[in-house]
């Protein structure tokens, strides 16, 4: 596909640099982006929710640009890239970051950096225990997600601790909810949750037991991508069926992602934003956990 948006020269000051002087004083980045996307669901619909906002974009780079200092102006550049990939329609993005005044030391007229970066599908995964140390535990399957190949974590919610829900009587759990995203297919994806959840111990004795460790693939793939997956599979019934209903996973994923939807019935009309779903389930049994520091 080669139908691209391009956004080019957004301009702000920042202290991005190495040098003492660049992060007390600031200096002008310049930067371009070109995503590529399918643009004819915009193009036939004239609906601006088909595409993606280019003055969102635009507000984006801005933030980052003036936003903490970085070294680097590939560390801006890959943040720049995260942050448009979280657009669901983007299939790709190169970002050119310009440093017009950079500390050369010869006449120059420019200097610059040009990254591509490709969206895989995005992931949520739930997590959640209620035996051993359970802090510890979730913590840990957070680091070995962030160490497996073919998966970037790009959001982890606050832990919440949570009354169970369903099953026999049981101890509270602590829930949390990790956005990513997998270039694993579905079932690769899933075997690798059970490897995790496995190497702290899970067995499985009782449906909806205690357990130390679980880890449910909520959905995979953005609602409404083309690259999302749905499934009545009971191996992997894809989007998590239950997942609407329970604030333990409604709640800490909204604090991942804000903008997250998920989808409850067919076409357009059964995506529906997690927000939403939020207003309608009972959330008393959900209150704030440890911090991760202390986890
Ligand atoms: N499976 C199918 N679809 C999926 C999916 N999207 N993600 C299959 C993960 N697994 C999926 O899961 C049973 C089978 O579901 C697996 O073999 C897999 O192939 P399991 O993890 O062995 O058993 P489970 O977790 O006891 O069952 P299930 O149905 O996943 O239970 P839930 O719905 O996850 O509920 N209360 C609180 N407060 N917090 C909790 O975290 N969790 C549960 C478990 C109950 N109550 C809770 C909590
Ligand atoms: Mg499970």
């Amino acid at each position: 596909m080669t139908d691209r948006i391009v956004l080019q020269g957004v301009s702000a000051r920042g202290t991005h640099g190495v040098l003492d002087f660049e992060k007390r004083d600031g200096q002008t980045f310049v930067v371009d982006v070109t995503m590529t996307l399918d643009l004819a669901p915009a193009g036939r619909s004239d609906d601006l929710a088909r595409t993606v906002n280019y003055a969102a974009v635009a507000d984006a780079v801005v933030a980052r640009i003036s936003g903490p200092s970085f070294d680097l102006i590939e560390r801006l550049a890959e943040v720049i890239a995260d942050d448009v990939l979280t657009h669901d329609r983007v299939d790709a993005v190169e970002v050119v970051v310009h440093k017009p005044e950079a500390p050369v030391g010869h006449p120059f007229t420019d200097v610059q950096v040009r990254i591509v970066r490709t969206g895989a599908p995005q992931v949520v995964i739930a997590l959640g225990s209620n035996l051993g140390d359970r802090g510890q535990t979730l913590a840990a399957a957070v680091d070995e997600l962030r160490s497996k190949a073919g998966i970037t974590v790009t959001s982890v919610s606050p832990i919440v601790e949570t009354d169970p829900v369903g099953g026999p009587e049981q101890p509270p759990y602590l829930n949390a909810v990790v956005v990513g995203r997998s270039d694993l297919p579905p079932r690769h994806l899933l075997d690798t949750l059970h490897s995790i959840e496995a190497s702290h111990g899970r067995t499985r004795e009782v449906r909806w037991g205690a357990r130390t460790l679980d880890l449910d693939l909520i959905a995979y793939g953005a609602p409404g991508s083309r690259h999302e997956v749905v499934s009545d599979d009971p191996e992997l019934t894809l989007p998590h069926p239950r997942a609407r209903e329970r604030a333990f996973v409604l709640v800490p994923w909204e604090a991942a992602d804000a903008r997250a939807r998920l989808r409850v019935g067919v076409g357009d009309g059964g995506i529906r934003p997690v927000s939403e779903l939020l207003a309608g389930v009972d959330r008393s049994g959900v209150r704030p956990g440890p911090d991760w520091g202390n986890a």
